[in-house]
């Protein structure tokens, strides 16, 4: 997939603005303890200030003017492993939950409402699962992994950033974000950064709030699923059958962004069935819903934050394509759509003052090394949290034995024991 590969002659590295501010560190191993970073530094301020804690000016800012340059490296991904979880949330190293695309009529009249009452198991949201899914896969596979021959690493899994994809997608838009903040927390274990995300305040409250039809539509994604897969290749979707939304199936995807080594796990919601379909992540289909465009207003509107979003969510780990459902207010399927990934940059063009992948990936890129600067104690009790609120810089915090400690004892115990089976 050409799209993934940087056509960028000059390195990436050279003549780039500095987007996050280092300032003098005097005290630079002396890190204070949940002290936070000052948010809303003027962007343009310059020198050391004179503030307590020595970390008090590092921030990054998210302005897209920043990151407008040439389109940074980043490598076709490539699927390393896959894991699925159950109807009762269960981990296996597989892919018994892969689901089969089945093209629907041109106009399919899906009703989305169906089974919503009587047909329908919620995954219980109020537990997290922080990254305990992936690092169950990452003790599977370690031998895959792992620093390859004799050569030291300073780190065991050869890799700097674990973490979600839904994480990264949300790194990707930040620049465009007007309305969610987010909070990571970030822990450094055996050279290998992990990313998990935190939920802020306001996501909280939002989701205590929501109105009865704003938690059916949230069921109508899944419904339109449950109309166009099938669980086997040569099977028919089951429309009438329980939906439960524990069910998922999992891509594991390695690449490189700039000089960043990552590894992230994505939902993936069904594969093209033909057996001359190219190897996954490329022969995944990523489904989507979307109120029907009626005006043009609409169509600016899906274009400036649906597209994006889409766009950052399934180009990370290298799904080629998009199958939306666009639904009426009812929740009746009117129209289906296939939204290649590669043309949505060329789709946006026409609309004024848009977004741009370039700028999505060169934050994204900077904010993780802006991560690796800021989160240099190796210790799986420390939490790096870096939060972000719209029109602020990100800043951090240090938490040292807290609540945010999301590396699980067994994931610890398991990794400083023992070895991956091919090491000597
Ligand atoms: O517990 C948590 N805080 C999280 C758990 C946060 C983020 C992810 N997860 C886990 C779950 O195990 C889930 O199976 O991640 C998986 C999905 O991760 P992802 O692919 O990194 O997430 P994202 O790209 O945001 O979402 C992909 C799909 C969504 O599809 P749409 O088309 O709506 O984008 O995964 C589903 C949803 O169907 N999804 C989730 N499923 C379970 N738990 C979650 C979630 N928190 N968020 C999205
Ligand atoms: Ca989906």
């Amino acid at each position: 997939m050409e799209q993934h590969r940087s056509h960028n002659p000059n390195p990436s590295h050279q003549n780039r603005p500095s987007a996050y501010k280092r300032e003098r560190e005097d005290n630079g191993r002396n890190h204070c303890e949940n002290k936070h970073s000052r948010p809303n530094r003027p962007q343009n301020q310059s020198g050391p200030s004179r503030g307590q804690n020595p970390h008090s000016s590092l921030s990054l800012s998210t302005r897209r003017e920043l990151y407008e340059r040439d389109f940074p490296v980043y490598k076709q991904p490539v699927e390393v492993g896959c894991f699925s979880l159950d109807s009762e949330r269960r981990f296996f190293n597989d892919g018994r939950q892969m689901r089969y695309y089945v093209e629907p009529d041109r106009s399919p009249n899906f009703d989305l409402r169906d089974g919503y009452k009587d047909r329908f198991i919620k995954r219980d949201d109020s537990v997290k699962e922080k990254l305990d899914h992936m690092l169950r896969w990452i003790l599977a596979n370690r031998s895959k992994l792992s620093a390859r021959g004799t050569t030291a690493s300073s780190c065991d899994l050869d890799i700097d950033f674990v973490t979600w994809r839904g994480h990264l997608t949300k790194l990707l838009t930040a620049p465009y974000e007007t309305r969610e903040g987010w909070q990571l927390a970030v822990t450094r274990f055996r050279g290998t950064l992990y990313i998990s995300e935190v939920e802020t305040e306001a996501a909280r409250r939002d989701q205590e709030n929501r109105t009865e039809r704003h938690e059916e539509m949230m069921y109508w994604g899944y419904k339109f699923e449950q109309y166009t897969c099938a669980d086997t290749v040569h099977g028919r979707p089951d429309p009438g059958g329980v939906l439960n939304t524990n069910e998922a199936f999992c891509t594991v995807v390695q690449t490189r962004l700039a000089d960043h080594r990552l590894l992230f796990s994505g939902e993936v919601d069904c594969r093209d069935k033909d057996p001359n379909a190219p190897a996954p992540p490329a022969c995944y289909i990523e489904l989507k819903t979307s109120a029907e465009i009626c005006t043009p207003k609409q169509r600016s509107n899906f274009h400036r934050f649906k597209l994006l979003k889409w766009w950052a969510q399934s180009f990370l780990p290298g799904v080629p394509r998009v199958m939306a459902g666009f639904r009426d207010e009812e929740g009746v399927v009117v129209a289906v759509e296939t939204f290649p990934i590669s043309k949505i940059s060329h789709l946006i063009k026409n609309e004024h003052n848009c977004w741009k992948p370039t700028v999505c990936m060169n934050f994204c890129s900077d904010f993780l090394s802006f991560v690796k600067h800021i989160a240099t104690e190796d210790n799986p009790s420390v939490v790096y949290l870096l939060s972000w609120e719209p029109r602020r810089d990100v800043t951090f915090s240090v938490h040292r034995d807290s609540p945010y400690c999301f590396l699980p004892h067994w994931f610890v115990e398991e990794m400083t024991s023992s070895q991956p089976s091919h090491q000597s």
